[in-house]
């Protein structure tokens, strides 16, 4: 699974969310088939890994236990991973994340970056396998009253290196860390933007960078209707697959996406026309109106 982490082309990381509002209708076993045929679906249109996430982390939402989050992601995990696809398990706690390993799982998706749970970077160091840590400041019904920054990405670089050290003095390899901004963790949609903008600040932590904007509410806020209705989620999906190609251009490893389909067909036409980067580093001055003409002239 290391190579996984040192994939060079862009990782797209499908989103499987097995909480009650995203399979509330029909029996367990209804809800653990639509979750598996969603996951083999994921990977049929391109995924290289299915997030499965059983606690909501939206803004405001309640936790659950660790039982019932470890009762909704194990049987998708197993099944899954029985299928052939490559899993990842989206939780904070170490217990769930040490049986979904146990599981079938092949890297272990954080949000809280280690913090949440201190026994997690035992059980990935034990694993030895790749672990996301996003970058958070506390619980969904905290994260609110927690967006507050000086420069939200310097301030988020610092936090993600804290992580890093954590994890590194723990005894966790560096070859298995990857870090996220956390896009809409303690975020505002002004916040989000910056770290969208300033990529590279945070690939200079030398990690690879996973990126996760897919339909998220400042999307849906960019797009609002004159009278600032936000646009509904589900039609947040080429403003999704922007971000994310503009995200991979800038030198982002992968990609977290709910329509799979879509971003795998964006990303195959940036690699069709050569893989082309963002030429922009945090250190370029910015272009003056006299570059702009002679590159225009050109
Ligand atoms: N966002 C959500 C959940 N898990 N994991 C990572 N690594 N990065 C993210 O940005 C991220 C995540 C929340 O989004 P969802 O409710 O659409 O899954």
């Amino acid at each position: 699974m290391t190579d996984l982490v040192r994939a060079s082309g862009p990782v797209v990381m499908g989103v499987l969310n097995v909480t009650p509002d995203s399979f509330s209708d029909g029996g367990r076993y209804a809800d653990l088939d639509a979750a598996v045929g969603h996951g083999v679906r994921l990977r049929d249109a391109g995924a290289h890994l299915v997030d499965i996430g059983g606690e909501s982390t939206r803004p405001g939402a309640e936790r659950i236990d660790a039982a019932t989050e470890a009762e909704r992601v194990l049987p998708v995990i197993r099944e899954l991973t029985a299928a052939g696809v490559t899993v990842s398990v989206d939780t904070s706690r170490a217990r769930v994340a040490e049986a979904a390993l146990a599981a079938g799982a092949a890297v272990v998706n954080d949000v809280s970056g280690g913090l949440a749970d201190p026994d997690m970077a035992r059980v990935v160091r034990d694993a030895h396998c790749p672990w996301v840590l996003m970058h958070w400041r506390g619980h969904s019904r905290a994260m609110r009253e927690l967006a507050t920054y000086t420069d939200v990405v310097v301030d988020v670089r610092a936090e993600l290196a804290q992580r890093i050290d954590t994890a590194l003095a723990a005894g966790v390899a560096a070859d298995r860390l990857i870090v996220d901004p956390g896009l809409g963790f303690a975020k505002t949609a002004a916040h989000n933007w910056e770290l969208s903008s300033r990529l590279p600040e945070l690939l200079d932590l030398g990690y690879p960078l996973l990126f996760g904007a897919s339909r998220k509410s400042y999307l849906g806020r960019l797009l609002a209707t004159a009278d600032g209705t936000p646009r509904p989620t589900a039609q947040r999906e080429a403003a999704t697959v922007a971000t994310s190609v503009l995200a991979v251009a800038a030198g982002a490893w992968g990609v977290r996406v709910h329509d799979v389909q879509a971003t795998a067909d964006a990303l195959a036409v940036w690699a069709a026309t050569g893989s082309p980067r963002l030429a922009v580093s945090p250190h370029d001055e910015k272009r003056t109106p006299h570059d702009h003409e002679h590159g225009v002239r050109r």
